[in-house]
């Protein structure tokens, strides 16, 4: 199986990280076709990586999807990152949710569009994020205390997680995480598993030099 995706994507490495953890036979390529192109639209009408692509020649975009096929085909070496229980997966399902319809959307994009000097309230930014973390801070308090496996829901967040921590900054919130101390011992203890910590430091690594790459031509 082929997974194609860039090392800045935080979609992407959701499943670089399922595949780690779960030790999967994935061969790890760009995307074969220049994205944005008539060619890629062809091929992948979603038009975004990751894309999963199977020995014989299905392809599976759409990162939660992926992932969900992945711990599905019944090709894991390592435990099950999707719980037993209805309850438990559907708290993992909330967390990926969360992770895509209320973090990204209302916090991590227009940060992006910051990033990228479009123009933007930064203070109104910084609220939204803050409002965002704190329904963060609370989902994970309404799953109780406790130890609790690692879950693909974890997974989806992690990621969009470190891209906030790398733009907060830019709204004047050098340590987001500060200010919720649920969300931060989730994040000590996400980087706690090595295959976590490993992929988020390879985007982060990545992202550093996109943003050096830009700084450059500018
Ligand atoms: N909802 C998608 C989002 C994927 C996504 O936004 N991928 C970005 C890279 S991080 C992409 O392919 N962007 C290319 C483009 O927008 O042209 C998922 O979960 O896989």
């Amino acid at each position: 199986m082929k997974l194609f995706s860039l090392p800045h994507s935080p979609y992407a490495a959701r499943v670089r990280i399922q595949a780690r953890l779960e030790g999967l036979p994935l061969e790890i390529l760009p995307p074969p076709v220049p994205l944005r192109t008539e060619a890629f639209m062809q091929r992948f009408p979603l038009g975004k990586v990751p894309v999963l692509e199977l020995s014989g020649g299905e392809a599976i975009a759409e990162s939660w999807a992926i992932m969900e096929y992945l711990s599905e085909a019944g090709i894991a070496n390592g435990g099950s990152l999707v719980p037993e229980s209805a309850l438990g997966r559907a708290q993992m399902r909330m967390l990926g949710r969360y992770a895509d319809l209320h973090l990204a959307t209302n916090a991590l994009f227009p940060l992006f569009r910051v990033a990228i000097g479009a123009a933007g309230d930064t203070a109104e930014i910084a609220q939204s994020l803050r409002a965002e973390l704190l329904k963060g801070e609370r989902l994970l308090a309404s799953f109780g205390g406790g130890e609790r496996p690692l879950n693909l829901g974890d997974i989806a967040l992690a990621p969009t997680m470190l891209y906030l921590q790398e733009l907060a900054p830019l709204v004047e919130m050098a340590e987001p995480l500060e200010e919720f101390p649920g969300l931060g011992a989730w994040w000590a203890w996400v980087n706690s598993f090595a295959p976590v910590r490993d992929v988020l430091q390879e985007v982060r690594t990545a992202y550093h030099a996109f943003v050096e790459g830009l700084a450059a031509k500018a």
